[in-house]
């Protein structure tokens, strides 16, 4: 992968075309599709405290949450993009009920991708002026191109991914992906509307510090997780780790992912499959973490080998550098 600092997205996405696993032009178009899409929700989500777009609009997504105005931009936005662009085959995303088949019966449009994406997760921030991000995956197609895409297409273990990828929508915006060759990232010059690559080869440091857990939920966890969040505050070499929790998955995985860290959504007795989603948010982040050198299971397993069952399925899901995710391993395995 050739990179250089201060080179466009654009450039890069030209310059890297041909060390694709599939190289066509097509995955190329397909991640342009989404910088574009990036931009315009990026615009809209750094005006939310200026005009009036915030608040619920009364209606809930599948999950039964509360669907926030943003989010419905968001999502009609990435998905006009790609629809539009015609270079899909099909788009699953969070605030769907089921999966959008593209052309599927066109003989002219024999595209080979699709897409999975959580539009805005972490939402529920928006009105606080807190970060939010887009997630997204990638997979090729496994019916044949040129018959309507099925439900088979999606429900692909995160091992399958040809590219992942999130937005944070931060004090910078950012969008950072990989096509299984590392991870990079590129900031928005909100002057210039263009990525440039500010953050080349990104890796989990081996060792953290920093553990990131929704702490209010502790009397809810399992003992595993329990036991580990207490080793993390004990007072021994360079323990007490420092705990920091947005609760804003991309904000808090791309923090960890710099300075080095944990971030954890366990099952509880509340939740038995904690709360985050296997397609749109753990496998994108899986796939992410492993290329950066960093670990991301969901109890013993290892995310990227989980076989989907559905569309919205939730799973446990922990994430982030690779000393700190094996060591919380040895916690988890004594409960099992
Ligand atoms: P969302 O997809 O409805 O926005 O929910 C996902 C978000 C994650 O970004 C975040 O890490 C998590 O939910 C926070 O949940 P909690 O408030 O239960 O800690
Ligand atoms: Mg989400």
């Amino acid at each position: 992968m050739s990179s250089k600092r201060n080179q466009t997205l654009g450039e890069f996405i030209i310059e890297n075309q041909d060390s694709f696993q599939y190289s066509s032009g097509e995955l190329s178009k397909l991640i342009n599709a989404i910088r574009l899409a990036a931009k315009v929700v990026n615009h809209e989500v750094s005006k939310a405290g200026l005009i009036d777009i915030l608040g619920g609009v009364g209606e809930t997504n599948v999950q039964g949450e509360d669907q926030q105005k943003l989010d419905l931009f968001a999502n009609d936005k990435f998905i006009q993009t790609l629809k539009n662009r015609e270079i899909v085959c099909g788009i699953a995303s969070e605030e769907e009920d089921s999966f959008i088949s593209i052309n599927s019966n066109d003989e002219n449009h024999q595209n080979k991708y699709v897409v999975l994406i959580d539009p805005l997760d972490g939402s529920s921030n928006i009105d606080v002026n807190v970060s939010v991000g887009t997630i997204f995956s990638i997979y090729r197609r496994v019916t044949p191109i040129g018959t309507p895409v099925t439900m088979e297409d999606f429900l692909q273990p995160g091992n399958k991914q040809v590219a992942a990828g999130y937005v944070v929508y931060g004090t910078s915006t950012m969008l950072v992906y990989t096509t299984g060759d590392g991870v990079n990232g590129f900031t928005l010059n909100p002057a210039l509307g263009t990525f440039y690559l500010s953050h080349p080869n990104m890796m989990f440091p081996e060792n953290g510090r920093i553990y990131s857990v929704n702490e209010g939920n502790y009397v809810h966890f399992h003992q595993g997780v329990k036991d580990y969040i207490k080793y993390c505050q004990m007072e021994e070499g360079d323990r007490p780790y420092t705990s920091r929790y947005i609760g804003s998955l991309v904000s808090d995985f791309h923090r960890n992912m710099i300075k080095g860290g944990i971030y954890m959504y366990p099952k509880s007795s509340v939740t038995e499959s904690g709360k985050l989603r296997l397609l749109y948010e753990c496998n994108p982040m899986a796939f992410l973490a492993e290329q950066a050198n960093g670990l991301a299971i969901g109890g013993k397993n290892r995310i990227m080998d989980i076989e989907p069952t559905e569309l919205h399925q939730r799973v446990p899901f922990f994430c982030g550098s690779r000393n700190m995710v094996e060591k919380l391993q040895e916690f988890l395995d004594k409960y099992h």
